[in-house]
């Protein structure tokens, strides 16, 4: 059983499981994003975990002197400053593994979308443009034949790959490592890969390593029937030469659940017809984000009761609570 009176605090909104879960053990605080650490610094000493899905900066982390524990809703954790939560011993957890097959199948059926416009076929229909005589234009791109690189083949990467596998498409990838368990081709560059194959599906986290690394030779390298799949995060994508390469035919279509600034969607994308776009969807079902609201629980859970998260991120092992 935990201490009652160890506070956790929830900047910002969390998916409510989440709170439920942890009230019926601790003392929640909650309190709005964006906000500077501006609460009494007596409570602020009393916190000792946070929950959060929008991120927690250095400025945040200096305000509560006995953190002990950030546990993340989401695998992709970014918002965090991490290296200053390793510094000061802080354990950080996210969510891995529980949204694989959610993430995975949403990018295949992004993967299609883009393909075969199925999103604008059926606004096509319920504007009541299907009349005798009247048949929605031909798409122009298929899955069939695609060469499909995907630029990251970690856990989601892999069941994306495993879903392609069926669809008789050629699959390549590129990461910094080799994976020595697949029969895929393996590309040691981005730009290899790109000059390779017609279609990329980006699943990459936001480092300082991937900013902004799908540019404008990666674009014109995919090609006029080339095709970009972004379900990692909009860091990695130049959106000035993306939106420049569709608008221009360099680039045929993208398909993009993540963008740069969000929840802001550039107008130049926006009013593209060879852009599919969604809302950061891709693990935005009931029963995922359920599974990934138990395990940001768990993790604060374990930490408290037994001194190991469940799932703590490589940057900041747990040491031994003691
Ligand atoms: P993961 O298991 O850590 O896999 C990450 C993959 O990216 C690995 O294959 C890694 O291989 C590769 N990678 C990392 N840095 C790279 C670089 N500089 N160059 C080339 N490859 C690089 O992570 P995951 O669980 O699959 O999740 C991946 C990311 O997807 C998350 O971090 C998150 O940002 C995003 N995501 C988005 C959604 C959404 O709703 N759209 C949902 C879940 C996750 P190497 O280390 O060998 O390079
Ligand atoms: C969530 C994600 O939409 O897990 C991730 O990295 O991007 C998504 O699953 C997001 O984390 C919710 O805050």
């Amino acid at each position: 059983m935990s201490d009652p009176r160890i506070a956790i605090l929830i900047p910002g909104k969390i998916h409510p499981r989440v709170l439920e879960k942890l009230g019926k053990l601790f003392d929640i605080l909650t309190v709005e994003t964006g906000r500077g650490p501006t609460i009494e610094r007596e409570t602020l000493s009393r916190v000792r975990g946070v929950a959060c899905a929008g991120g927690l900066n250095a400025a945040w982390i200096d305000a509560l002197p006995n953190l002990e524990v950030i546990a993340n809703f989401g695998v992709g954790y970014d918002g965090i400053d991490v290296a200053h939560a390793a510094s000061k011993g802080i354990v950080v957890t996210n969510t891995p593994d529980v949204l694989n097959d959610e993430v995975a199948d949403t990018a295949i059926g992004l993967l299609l979308n883009t393909l075969r416009q199925m999103p604008r076929a059926e606004n096509w229909l319920r504007a009541g443009n299907w009349k005798p005589g009247q048949s929605f234009p031909l798409s122009p791109f298929s899955m069939k034949g695609r060469h499909v690189g995907l630029f990251g083949l970690g856990r989601i990467g892999l069941e994306i790959a495993k879903r392609l596998e069926p669809f008789k498409v050629k699959i390549s990838y590129h990461t910094r490592s080799r994976h020595k368990d697949v029969a895929y081709d393996y590309f040691p560059t981005l730009k290899e890969m790109a000059a390779a194959v017609d279609t990329i599906i980006a699943i990459v986290p936001k480092t300082a390593h991937t900013h902004r690394v799908i540019d404008a030779e990666i674009l014109r390298l995919l090609g006029p029937d080339g095709v970009l799949i972004n379900v990692g995060r909009g860091w990695s994508v130049d959106e000035d030469a993306l939106i420049a390469a569709l608008r221009d035919g360099k680039l045929g279509a993208a398909g993009l659940d993540v963008f740069y600034d969000e929840p802001v969607v550039p107008e130049g994308l926006l009013s593209l017809p060879n852009a599919t776009l969604l809302p950061h969807i891709a693990s935005a079902s009931v029963p995922t984000r359920n599974a990934m609201a138990d395990l940001v629980a768990e993790n604060i859970i374990q930490w408290f009761t037994t001194g190991r998260p469940v799932t703590p991120v490589p940057e900041t092992p747990p040491r031994s609570k003691g």
